[in-house]
């Protein structure tokens, strides 16, 4: 039998902003942290599972999925912010009013331009984040590779994570959106399936493949009307265009616990069998657990089991993708459920 493949690196260390915005307030310690990579990875060693680094691949499959300006933008906007003499942390403060579209037209000012691309003021940005995040597409797309190769589970530990980042804008914690590009370069090979289980909705992956019927966006999450990201992941958000039907969100009551997660889940995972796809694209966040300190919904490690053996059951290649989860004395814990799950112990 074998057994998932893990890959992971150091480069998401680089991404360690020294304070993060919840609400306006400064938080320290921060939610997304490197210390999550670590959290996972210890179950992993626990479990025996031997860990591979990520390799390099070029900007195309990047800018299959990311606006080539905001790319171009977040590679060279750290040294411009702090020329400007701002601060060590960049956070916007200012974004576009719909009624200041005006075309389009961008600001020059450094502070309004990041405004531009990042729709919140909760993803703090270093020098090294652009490069963490690239190193975590670099990371999905190596085990895109290896599903194609025929491995039958793969799990990218990748941070920061990428849901919320959408074709041309970021935020959410979020940079870019590895599960997106390794999902639309997979696309090539195949019919794929995401089946999104972090705590939020996945309104950045929701975006990248609203008229793309090649990847089916699957979501279940905290009902927008309660949680974030508040204006994205309502049940009837279809898709559109040629796309129309292939996106599916389960916006869920909050305190939702495992029993009613997985029925939910078991639903979802029907539709994704009747469609048949070659890859199955998870992007698993630890936040639907109930003692998760920014989310909503009611997981025990229980239910964390369960998502991987429900997987599992799929009987698909499946390329696991790392979005959120912020329980730090507890991801270990839920981590290690989740790979006996998958693995059927
Ligand atoms: C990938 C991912 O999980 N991104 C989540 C981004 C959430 N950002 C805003 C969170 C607001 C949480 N507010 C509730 C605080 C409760 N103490
Ligand atoms: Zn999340």
């Amino acid at each position: 039998m074998t057994r998932p493949i893990v890959l992971a690196d150091q480069h998401h260390r680089q991404h360690d902003p020294a304070y993060e915005l919840n609400a306006g307030e400064v938080i320290r310690p921060r939610y997304e942290v490197p210390q999550r990579v670590d959290a996972v990875l210890a179950a992993v060693e626990a479990a025996g599972l031997t860990v591979r680094p990520g390799e390099l691949h070029g900007d195309e499959p990047v800018l299959a999925v990311h606006d080539p300006a905001m790319v171009a933008y977040l590679r060279d906007a750290y040294p411009a912010w702090r020329a400007a003499g701002l601060p060590e942390v960049m956070l916007p403060d200012t974004f576009p009013s719909p009624r200041w579209a005006r075309g389009g037209r961008r600001s020059r000012h450094p502070v309004g331009e990041l405004g531009w691309w990042c729709f919140d003021t909760a993803t703090p940005l270093v020098a090294g984040s652009y490069a963490a995040a690239r190193a975590a597409v670099d990371l999905a797309l190596t085990g895109a590779g290896l599903v194609v190769d025929g491995h039958r589970q793969v799990y990218a530990v990748t941070r920061p994570p990428g849901h919320h980042a959408g074709p041309d804008y970021l935020g959410g914690f979020c940079v870019l959106n590895p599960a997106a590009v390794a999902a639309r370069w997979l696309s090539g090979h195949g019919r794929v399936a995401i089946v999104d289980v972090d705590l939020h909705h996945g309104n950045g992956t929701q975006d990248v493949f609203w008229e793309d019927p090649g990847v089916h966006y699957h979501s279940l999450h905290i009902d927008p009307d309660h949680g974030y990201p508040f204006l994205s992941g309502f049940a009837d958000e279809l898709g559109a265009g040629p796309g129309r039907g292939a996106n599916h969100n389960v916006p869920l009551p909050p305190d939702t616990d495992d029993e009613r997660y997985l029925a939910a889940l078991d639903r979802v995972l029907d539709r994704v069998a009747r469609l048949d796809p070659a890859v199955v694209v998870v992007s698993l966040g630890y936040d639907p657990a109930a003692n998760d300190p920014i989310g909503e919904l009611g997981l025990t490690a229980a239910g964390f089991h369960g998502i991987g053996a429900a997987l599992r059951e799929l009987d698909r290649p499946l390329l696991l993708v790392q979005e959120g989860g912020y329980a730090l004395d507890d991801l270990e814990r839920y981590a290690a459920a989740l790979l006996a799950g998958l693995e059927g112990r």
